[in-house]
């Protein structure tokens, strides 16, 4: 049977700081090199690592200066994504060949229904009306294109914008990118709220590059409603962090996001408590903890929103991972006088880094406040804890905690178990 062993101190803090490092753990541990990054880096997370504009260069070689300061491993990490990137990337391709083949055909009955629903001199709005009523997204593409060969027709943003819509709606992305450069070909066309369902979309397709043209182009334009708002910046921020997996990651992608964030603040665009939030989140998960801090103390005094739940769940998450125990006890301290609830992940991390840091007695009253709150704690957080009780010499102590957990019914048998074996193992029988 396998058996859970409790790990030493040592080891047990890098397991924590492992634990509460980054979500999906899994697939990028920052403390262990040789652990499978191989096994499934996402597709295309390195896409394009000169996204922006020269700032970004400017920024990159700020990173290759802090890299060095990274593990070793790291290299390593960024060879395979890369190669790994190339072969996925011939994969897509046919993959896309095969859709094409099997696209299912155009149903022509519909469509000549739809063509008849049009006035004799259709104008834009008369064609977004029909498409937006039909369901069909080949025969929404068909009406835009037959439309586009009709003589005395021209495209208005309404008419770009419902396809692009319902061609992303259905995933079929390089049709829409076919018109989304025939937006972009045409200077004088285009509005926020078309150029933003663009990127919307890019971004699911996990087009990033594309998504970052399209914000390019907007912030080129010369009219007023078409250039980046708060929503664009938002978007970029979200389809970038959702980037990364590990910290490695999370670092290469954190300077787009700065970069982002210059230029809106730059061009007059307040940030929201979205964005805000977004950059603290960059910040934490790419390990820059203190930058995170500096955007929090920021809020409310340089900008105009006040930090929220995710702002504090995110920061005591963050400095927990360092070890900043008395950083996360303010914090906590705080959240809870604002009358914010720490999330599941922000509890777990404060208990951990309680445990570990040897105020066992406080991590045991936050771990039953949790369960009040019905914030849930998970096995790391309750193995940690009857370790460090062990640790202290207090080994019935911590069989009774166990015990008080089962009939509590916060562990279940196999946890409990699993716990219990891995007691005996590390601290010996001692019964009461
Ligand atoms: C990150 O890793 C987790 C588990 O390893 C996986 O489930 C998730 O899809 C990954 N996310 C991305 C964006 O690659
Ligand atoms: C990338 O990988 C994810 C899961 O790892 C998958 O769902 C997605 O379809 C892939 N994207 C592309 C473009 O291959
Ligand atoms: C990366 O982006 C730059 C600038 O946007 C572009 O010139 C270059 O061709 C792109 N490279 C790849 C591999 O897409
Ligand atoms: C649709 O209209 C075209 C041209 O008017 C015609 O040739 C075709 O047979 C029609 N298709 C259907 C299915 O009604
Ligand atoms: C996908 C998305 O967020 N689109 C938004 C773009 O901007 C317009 C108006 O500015 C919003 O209405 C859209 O929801």
């Amino acid at each position: 049977m396998f058996r859970y062993r409790f790990p030493s101190r040592t080891l047990a803090s890098k397991l924590i700081l492992t634990h509460l490092t980054l979500k999906g753990v899994s697939a990028g541990n920052p403390f262990v090199c040789n652990h499978g990054f191989h096994s499934h880096p996402s597709n295309d997370t390195v896409e394009n690592l000169s996204l922006l504009t020269q700032t970004q260069w400017k920024a990159s070689t700020k990173l290759s200066a802090s890299m060095s300061l990274l593990p070793k491993c790291y290299p390593l990490l960024f060879y395979s994504l890369h190669s790994n990137y190339a072969s996925l990337r011939s994969v897509r391709r046919w993959h896309k060949k095969s859709k094409k083949v099997s696209k299912p055909p155009l149903d022509e009955g519909q469509f000549n229904r739809s063509v008849s629903q049009l006035p004799p001199r259709f104008t834009p709005e008369d064609l977004s009306n029909v498409i937006t009523l039909q369901e069909d997204p080949l025969v929404c593409l068909e009406l835009f294109n037959w439309a586009s060969r009709q003589p005395r027709f021209r495209h208005d943003v309404s008419s770009y914008h419902i396809t692009i819509k319902k061609l992303g709606s259905a995933k079929l992305y390089q049709e829409m990118d076919d018109v989304v450069n025939q937006v972009l070909a045409v200077s004088d066309i285009g509005s926020e709220a078309l150029f933003n369902t663009s990127i919307y979309f890019f971004t699911e397709a996990r087009k990033l590059s594309r998504a970052v043209s399209i914000y390019k182009h907007m912030r080129k334009s010369r009219v007023l409603g078409c250039r980046p708002s708060v929503i664009t910046y938002n978007l970029l921020f979200t389809a970038l962090l959702g980037r990364g997996n590990n910290s490695y990651i999370n670092h290469v992608y954190m300077d787009t996001i700065r970069s982002l964030f210059r230029q809106m603040v730059n061009d007059g665009i307040e940030p929201d408590i979205f964005s805000l939030n977004a950059m603290i989140k960059g910040y934490v998960n790419s390990l820059h903890v203190n930058d995170a801090l500096r955007i929090f103390h920021q809020m409310g005094t340089v900008y105009k929103s006040l930090p929220n739940s995710h702002s504090y769940n995110y920061l005591i998450h963050g400095l927990c991972a360092q070890s900043r125990t008395i950083n996360a006890k303010e914090l906590y301290g705080e959240m809870k006088n604002k009358g914010f609830v720490p999330s599941s992940k922000a509890y777990n991390s404060l208990v951990n880094c309680l445990a570990i840091g040897g105020e066992v007695e406080e991590a045991v009253r936050i771990l039953w406040e949790m369960v009040e709150r019905q914030r849930l704690a998970d096995f790391i957080t309750y193995r940690t804890i009857l370790g460090e009780i062990c640790r202290q010499g207090r080994v019935a102590e911590a069989m009774r905690l166990l015990k008080e957990w089962q009939e509590k019914e916060l562990v279940d048998g196999h946890t409990y178990r699993k716990l219990l074996y891995g007691l005996e193992d590390e601290f010996g029988n001692s019964k009461e």
